[in-house]
């Protein structure tokens, strides 16, 4: 007896289960072969999740979601070589916008990869990764699969969050170490998000520049949304009653109708604030790099950031407040004087004015019930249905189905709007919808440009397979941005932008038991969304939109290059 246990061993794949699952990671998402097809069904005999996709690109944006919920790194896990790549973009997505995950791959051989000698699905993953993760790592033997983890862990949410890679050959996976070995060599991550109190001049600064503040102004980012420091934000703008604008992830921080918001008055409010507090937001494309005209030239900046090179980034900050957002918040709170910040009531009043005015020609917009639907009219449907309903995520992708259908849903709730984000990538769809009703239970809305849909579509099937709360609504204008445009050769091939109008987007659903709806007017689109949301079963809504409707590249369309032949013209 004492002999065999002795000799008891453990292999690789449990240390990785079981380093995992020590540190709380419960949940994998990924794509299954070799060599991590055991991997996944040891880790579900051993009771972690594992949700399975149709590519690994989904499985990764569904861990990165997760990661943002959560505030733990959501996993995906993936085969060498095509998978690893597949996974890539989200993992590169994931860096980009601060969303913890980790990546792990399988991979081949190494004495055969780095010879180059033709292994079956050979590729030095690692050092491909490297330029897109915030921290590529491999793991060369089983003693050290416990660090290794602890090391991507740590690397995922420590600072500004981001995607880690752990490469896991093979011969790790199956390699096996003494069992009491093993179990010395697991790491359990201790306080792997430290939080960052930031200087006391630099929130005294702060506070100074917001009082010679007239016109002041609030942009929530997504970094403060994934902060989860909820109450201290809220806290935050009621006792200095400067108007706020929600980025939008950000939105639903504070309630879309919530008094002090300025979303309704947004190029008003940029253009005239004459201090502009910047909390977990980039000054990047999104917003228009702080310049003028969008920005006043002589508008100073505050900035709450963990990330202290993100600081002058784009124009000078007259007062950084580095640190994590719960402290920094918490820290002004501390020191704010009741009075001491006053926006001018000339501000609030004309902000007011403007808010109003822009919310009637709203509700004439959403009203105007034109045939066939425009956005409008349809997200005017969709907003109806879910007006009581904040639990619910709505994940939104497309160009103008995503300008539109950011402006119109309002959020009521923290963190349930999940879409593009800042690199603007189509192909989160299923993905992010996925992940958010795998590890909340909670209904789903995507709203998706037809375009956008075809990215992930075929996630449909594990939807059906999971029987997820998902209701997937495909905004079918016929193509990208618009589905009228034509070959300019004149001859039988479609434009570019042109998809099929034709398509009957809700047999795809039905071909996996889901329920599939077609809704060509707003009253069919409500029923249908309000029946699919209170079923709680999959479903999808072919939405007819007139494919003269939307604009070229949706809001953005001055980041399109013309042809200085066709200006000159
Ligand atoms: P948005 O796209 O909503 O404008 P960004 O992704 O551009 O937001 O910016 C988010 C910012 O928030 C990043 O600069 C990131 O470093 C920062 N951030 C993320 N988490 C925290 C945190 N816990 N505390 C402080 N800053 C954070
Ligand atoms: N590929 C990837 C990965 N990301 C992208 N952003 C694009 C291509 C280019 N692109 C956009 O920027 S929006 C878009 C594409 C292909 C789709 C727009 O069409 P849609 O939305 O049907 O999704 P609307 O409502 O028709 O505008
Ligand atoms: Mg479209």
């Amino acid at each position: 007896m004492a002999n065999e246990a002795n000799t008891a061993c453990i292999d690789g794949f449990h240390l990785v289960i079981e380093a995992l699952r020590l540190n709380g990671l419960d949940t994998i998402f990924g794509v299954a072969g070799i060599p991590i097809t055991d991997l996944a069904r040891m880790a579900q005999a051993e009771g972690l999740r594992y949700i399975g996709f149709r590519h690994e690109q989904s499985a990764g944006h569904a861990a990165a979601i997760a990661g943002y919920l959560t505030r733990k790194p959501g996993v995906c896990l993936t085969v060498s070589a095509p998978g690893f790549l597949n996974g890539m973009v989200a993992l590169a997505n994931a860096t980009t916008n601060g969303f913890p995950m980790i990546q792990i791959s399988g991979s081949s051989d190494r004495a055969i990869v780095d010879l180059q000698q033709g292994d079956y699905e050979e590729l030095d993953q690692m050092n491909a990764a490297k330029p897109y993760a915030k921290a590529a790592y491999r793991i060369n033997r089983p003693q050290d699969i416990g660090i290794g983890v602890a090391r991507a862990i740590r690397a995922a949410l420590s600072g500004r969050p981001g995607g880690v890679y752990l490469d896991l050959p093979a011969a790790v996976l199956s390699a096996t170490l003494d069992a009491a070995a093993g179990a010395r060599s697991l790491v359990r991550v201790l306080d792997a998000a430290p939080r960052q109190i930031p200087a006391p001049e630099a929130v005294e600064r702060a506070l100074e520049v917001l009082a010679r503040a007239q016109h002041p102004l609030i942009i929530l980012g997504k970094g403060a949304a994934y902060a989860q420091a909820d109450a201290e934000i809220r806290a935050l703008i009621e006792r200095t009653a400067i108007p706020f604008l929600p980025m939008s992830m950000a939105k639903g921080l504070l309630p879309d109708d919530h008094p002090q918001s300025a979303a309704a008055a947004r190029s008003f409010a940029l253009a005239q604030a004459d201090v502009v507090m910047l909390i977990g937001a980039r000054l990047n494309w999104l917003l228009e790099h702080g310049r003028s005209p969008q920005f006043s030239p002589a508008a100073q900046f505050i900035q709450l950031d963990i990330m202290p090179t993100e600081i002058d980034s784009n124009r000078p900050i007259a007062a950084p407040v580095v640190g994590d957002i719960a402290s920094s918040i918490g820290a002004l709170l501390a020191r704010l004087k009741p009075g001491q910040i006053r926006p001018s009531s000339a501000w609030l009043e004309e902000l007011a004015q403007r808010k109003q005015h822009n919310l009637e020609r709203m509700r004439q917009r959403l009203n105007a019930n034109p045939v066939p639907m425009d956005f409008y009219s349809a997200l005017g449907a969709i907003k109806g249905v879910l007006a009581d309903k904040p639990e619910v995520y709505v994940v939104n992708e497309g160009a103008n189905t995503l300008d539109i259908a950011r402006n119109v849903i309002d959020m009521r709730a923290p963190r349930k709007r999940l879409d593009c984000g800042t690199w603007g990538v189509m192909g989160i769809g299923m993905g992010f919808a996925i992940g958010a009703a795998v590890i909340s239970g909670q209904p789903v809305v995507a709203i998706e440009g037809d375009s956008a849909f075809g990215f992930s579509g075929m996630e449909i099937e594990t939807i059906c397979r999971y029987q997820l709360p998902i209701a997937v609504v495909v905004f079918n204008n016929g193509g990208i941005y618009r589905g009228d445009d034509i070959n300019r050769g004149g001859g039988a091939d479609p434009a570019p932008t042109v998809l099929m109008r034709q398509a009957q987007y809700e047999k795809l659903i039905e071909a996996f038991g889901g329920a599939g709806y077609h809704a060509a007017d707003p009253a069919t689109l409500a029923n249908a969304l309000a029946g699919a949301l209170a079923a709680r079963r999959p479903a999808l809504i072919n939405c007819l939109i007139d494919p003269k409707a939307g604009t070229e590249s949706g809001h953005i369309g001055s980041l399109n290059p013309q042809s200085s032949l066709a200006a000159k013209a």
